[in-house]
């Protein structure tokens, strides 16, 4: 039954079908599956559609509709993760935005989405956040964590720029980093002094955890 349920949220997705994407998620949702397995499927659909622009089969036209039918999911299952996620007290604050010269959400809102789970109180910036704008979200929310998402190699290096302009600025020391999105490596995240990675949006809340001592 449920693996029915998230079979047709990831066909929705590969036929690039937000009222359906949209719908199966509210059945997921009822049917009691964890939000980490609706992303899991959702994820491995857009990955799909990705590995197909690579190779030349789909166009920027399928980017758009597969992203749209993620989008049009997400909210249900973040509203989930809200009710789930009830607690009181927080586990810590986190910044989280996506690298000025990059657009791309999915990502980013997904790992948003389970640290929430995880408890943490998590401040959103955005997409195509200079490194201005990370500086000023920090001093403002005083984060225990800020998270940064790059998905193209040319962006990746915007967060070695955020890095440096928090070192100049005095306030490397009041934050651990956090990076990741599909550009981005282990050893790259170790060369432009983060305090850590993860390839997953799981992965991701667990390492938040870490960093905050737990
Ligand atoms: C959907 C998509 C789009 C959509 C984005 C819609 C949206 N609202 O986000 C649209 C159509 C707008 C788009 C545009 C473009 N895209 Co695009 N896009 C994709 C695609 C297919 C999927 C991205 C995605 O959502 N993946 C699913 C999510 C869940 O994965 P993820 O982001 O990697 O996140 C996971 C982890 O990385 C991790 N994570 C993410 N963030 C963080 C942060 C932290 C702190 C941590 C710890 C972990 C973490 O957790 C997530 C969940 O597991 C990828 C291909 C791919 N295989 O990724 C190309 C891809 C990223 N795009 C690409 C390109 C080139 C572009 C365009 C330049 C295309 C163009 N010619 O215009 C533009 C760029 C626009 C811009 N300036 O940003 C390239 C980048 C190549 C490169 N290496 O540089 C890719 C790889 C496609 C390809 N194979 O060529 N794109």
């Amino acid at each position: 039954m449920s693996s029915d349920i998230l079979g047709n949220l990831k066909q929705a997705i590969l036929d690039y079908d937000p009222d359906a994407s949209a719908e199966w998620a509210r059945k997921a949702v009822d049917a009691g599956i964890h939000p980490s397995e609706m992303l899991g499927v959702m994820t491995d659909a857009i990955r799909r559609i990705g590995d197909g622009f690579n190779c030349g089969d789909l166009f920027l036209p399928d980017l758009v509709g597969g992203a749209d039918a993620m989008s049009a999911a997400t909210p249900i299952i973040e509203e989930e993760v809200r009710r789930l996620g009830a607690k009181t007290e927080s586990a810590g604050v986190v910044v989280i935005g996506t690298v000025f010269g990059d657009i791309h959400t999915i990502g980013k809102t997904m790992v948003a989405t389970l640290l929430q789970a995880e408890g943490f109180t998590v401040h959103d910036v955005g997409i195509n956040v200079t490194a201005d704008e990370f500086i000023e979200s920090v001093r403002m929310h005083k984060p225990d964590i800020l998270a940064m998402s790059a998905l193209m190699t040319m962006t990746a290096t915007e967060q070695r720029k955020v890095i440096e302009r928090l070192k100049a600025e005095g306030l490397r020391d009041s934050v651990k980093i956090m990076v990741g999105g599909g550009a981005l490596t282990q050893d790259f995240a170790d060369a432009i002094g983060a305090d850590g990675y993860d390839p997953t949006a799981p992965g991701a809340a667990k390492l938040a955890r870490r960093l905050m001592g737990r």
